[in-house]
């Protein structure tokens, strides 16, 4: 991995936003997540490797450090906040998609679920490649997504879930849908989730990655 991307990993790890942020005190005037993913931008490094071999790594550990013991909720939480103002700089590309709208998308964090930095980024894939994003956010109930199927009749949807206890969300959402609307495409995404999970839900597919699941989207229209 080049220098700058192990830096950035670090700096998400860490949860360091910029230079000027005084948290944490040991990198106190050093780059942070800002300036690091300026800066693999400028080295020509493609966004998609930015974020799968660098965002995604520095996650990855803060994730595994509170899993035992070793980080806490305000370390995944500015954490989260340095992901964000690195993903600043990463929209553009993934979000620079011709216009021609190829379709409704409906997308979500399920109900209970306040994790929304992997939906955002489908979001960006999604809008790139062309479709109308109708984005209801996190903690979105299964009536809101009903709801907003009533305006947008033709979308398909999309659920993400980053909890064990929240995916089963996806399963009363899904089932509501396809109640109403039997003909309504549903993905889910999310880390705890599998195809076996997808399938046994009733769902139409999993999809682990964005990139991914855009082709496959685009190859249904
Ligand atoms: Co929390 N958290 N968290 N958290 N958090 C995890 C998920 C956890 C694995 C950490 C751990 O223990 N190792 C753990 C879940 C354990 C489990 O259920 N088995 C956990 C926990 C326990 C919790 C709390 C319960 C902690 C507590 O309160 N005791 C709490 C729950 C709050 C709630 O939601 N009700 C909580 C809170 C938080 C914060 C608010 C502090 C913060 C979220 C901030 C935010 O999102 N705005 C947070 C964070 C940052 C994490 C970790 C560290 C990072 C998650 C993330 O953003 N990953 C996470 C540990 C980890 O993931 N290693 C952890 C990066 C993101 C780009 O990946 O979301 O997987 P991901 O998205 C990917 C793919 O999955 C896919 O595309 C994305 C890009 O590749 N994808 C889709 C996602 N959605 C898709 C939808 C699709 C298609 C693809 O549609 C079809």
């Amino acid at each position: 991995m080049s220098q700058t991307l192990e830096n950035l990993a670090s700096a998400i790890e860490r949860g360091k936003v910029d230079k000027v942020s005084p948290y944490p005190p040991d990198l106190k005037g050093e780059l942070g997540a800002d300036e690091l993913t300026k800066q693999a931008l400028d080295e020509g490094i493609a966004p998609n490797l930015i974020l799968n071999e660098s965002l995604m790594v520095g996650m990855g550990k803060i994730g595994d450090k509170f899993e035992i013991g070793k980080a806490f909720i305000p370390d995944m939480l500015i954490s989260a906040k340095a992901m964000n103002a690195a993903m600043e700089h990463l929209k553009p590309y993934f979000d620079s998609g011709d216009m021609e709208l190829k379709g409704d998308f409906i997308i979500g964090t399920v109900a209970g679920d306040l994790h929304d930095i992997g939906k955002n980024i489908v979001r960006m894939v999604l809008t790139g490649s062309g479709w109308n994003v109708i984005d209801l956010g996190s903690d979105v109930k299964a009536d809101k997504f009903l709801d907003t199927l009533k305006d947008y009749p033709e979308a398909m949807v999309g659920m993400s879930a980053l909890l064990t206890t929240t995916m089963m969300q996806m399963e009363e959402t899904t089932k509501a849908i396809k109640e109403v609307s039997p003909n309504t495409k549903v993905f889910v995404g999310g880390a705890p989730l599998s195809e076996d999970f997808s399938n046994k839900i009733g769902a139409d597919g999993y999809f682990p990655d964005p990139n991914k699941f855009s082709k496959f989207l685009g190859s249904l229209v």
